[in-house]
């Protein structure tokens, strides 16, 4: 077989092992991996150097408005070079309906936003807040068909929460047409009582964001979520899960063969909410939600994703510079629950999972592979992807493992102007980055084009059919009736 390229002599990650070969690769796909193979029009010399799946960022918010009006301060070009640098390969961001909004026009519009901008292959996720008869029964069907096939709901703020009814209605379109739900799980009532409580006190100040989301507020919504989902035999993802308690609540679900899912990320492993304490205004740049945590959460976390608990460790890219067009779009002083909620990392993910995961010896590469990639193709269905595997596409990430890098705002490439990252000394970086076999990114510099990434349509999601059925939905066990969604 004659190979376009050959990657040689690197350590090979596929799902169940690493070993010392080639990859070969024909027309931006994956044809054969051996210990040797001849030929290929380019050679690339991975020695010493490891072969990864390219990741999947399954979690970020690109040139998108928060329900406020706030434009994210990424666009599909700075996101996905960003990403490219990160070892990212392809992306799914949201593409969010606000209310009054129909989702087939929110689909238009992120595609005239992603289709002429991103380096990399994309997708979406929608975000539904205003699940009207309509989009339950015409809209989101239609987005499913076209291969978007998982959409994101929120438990709180006021402008976006669905209600337990609204969740229940939309659990059961995904689960009809195989989609997959994903939630921010938060009691709204918990916060709004606590903000009204630190607004009473006069206590505003950034930190204070910190303690006005408790740790509870996270827990029973979760579990709150998920006996919503088990109602209805739905699978359900949750999404930047920061408390051990919810946590310990996906374990539990999964151990009774529920089809619940989760992620983490980075900064609740990284960061506590000491950072929203730092002096003036600085706390700021930690503001995100559900809030940072602390010490006990960051173990307790790093056991749950070494436990397969948490099947992703993305990002939730959400950047707001620290100026008047994001952090302070309401004035120089404003009170914590003014301040737009996310910090950027798309480009730090991996390599901070990898430097504290892999390196300091917390994760296996196996497991490294599966929660920056595998499981996302998987959840996410991108059947093509997130493996190392005969006739997957060519989407690859190689890593120097013995690099040491201080992060510095001055590398990244994103349109920041602040990381929260900064100062740390991670170790494992990756080097090159191809995508469906071309080179995006290599030895520090872009070589890919605007808008060479494309639409991935993605596969249905279906939970496992085994998964145990609510003894009053069973018609078996209920007097035959039929109200099983
Ligand atoms: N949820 C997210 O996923 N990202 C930013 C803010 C939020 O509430
Ligand atoms: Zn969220
Ligand atoms: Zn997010």
């Amino acid at each position: 077989m004659e190979f376009d390229t050959v990657i040689h002599g690197g350590t090979i990650v596929t799902p169940t092992e690493s070993w010392q070969g080639d990859l070969g690769l024909v027309g931006g796909r994956i044809a054969a991996l051996a210990e040797r193979l001849p030929g290929g029009a380019r050679r690339i010399d991975a020695t010493g150097r490891l072969v990864l799946p390219g990741g999947i960022e399954a979690h970020a918010h690109i040139a998108q408005e928060s329900s406020s009006g706030l434009m994210s301060a990424d666009d599909y070009y700075t996101g996905s070079v960003s990403a490219a640098f990160g070892g990212n390969s392809s992306f799914i961001p949201f593409a969010a309906q606000h209310r009054g909004q129909s989702v087939d026009a929110v689909i238009e519009t992120y595609d005239s936003r992603a289709a002429p901008n991103s380096v990399l292959d994309y997708s979406y996720h929608l975000i539904i807040s205003d699940p009207n008869e309509k989009v339950l029964t015409e809209e989101l069907p239609r987005a499913f068909a076209r291969g978007i096939t998982s959409f994101k709901v929120f438990m709180t703020y006021d402008l976006m929460n669905l209600g337990d009814r609204g969740m229940l209605d939309i659990l059961t379109v995904a689960r009809r047409h195989g989609a997959l739900t994903m939630v921010h799980a938060e009691n709204n009532d918990m916060v709004k009582w606590m903000n009204a409580r630190l607004a009473a006190a006069g206590l505003t100040a950034p930190k204070y964001h910190a303690i006005s989301r408790p740790a509870l507020a996270e827990a029973e919504a979760i579990n709150r979520a998920i006996s919503l989902a088990r109602l209805v035999g739905a699978g359900l993802f949750i999404v930047h899960v920061s408390t051990p308690e919810g946590a310990d609540l996906v374990a539990r679900a999964q151990a009774c063969g529920l089809p619940i899912h989760a992620e983490t990320c980075p900064q609740y492993l990284a960061f506590t909410r000491a950072d929203l304490h730092r002096p003036g205004m600085e706390g700021a740049k930690y503001i995100c939600s559900p809030p940072l945590r602390d010490a006990a959460t960051q173990a307790a976390l790093w056991r749950h994703a070494r436990r397969g608990t948490f099947e992703s460790v993305s990002s939730d890219h959400a950047p707001y510079r620290f100026d008047a067009s994001g952090k302070f779009a309401n004035g120089a002083q404003p009170a914590y629950p003014a301040i737009a909620n996310g910090l950027p990392g798309i480009a730090m993910r991996l390599p901070y999972l990898f430097s504290e995961g892999v390196a300091a010896g917390r994760i296996s590469l196996q497991q490294f592979a599966a929660l920056s990639s595998s499981n996302a193709a998987r959840l996410f269905g991108m059947e093509r992807k997130g493996a190392l595997l005969p006739g997957y596409d060519a989407d690859i990430a190689i890593w120097n493992p013995e690099e040491t890098r201080e992060v510095t705002l001055a590398d990244q490439h994103d349109a920041m102007d602040y990381t929260p990252f900064e100062g740390m000394r991670l170790t494992g970086w990756p080097e090159h980055v191809l995508s469906r076999g071309e080179t995006v990114v290599e030895a520090g510099e872009l070589k890919a084009a605007r808008g060479r990434g494309r639409f991935v349509a993605r596969a249905p999601y279906r939970p496992d059919p085994n998964a145990p059925v609510e003894p009053e939905l069973d018609p078996a066990l209920n007097f035959g009736a039929e109200i099983r969604p």
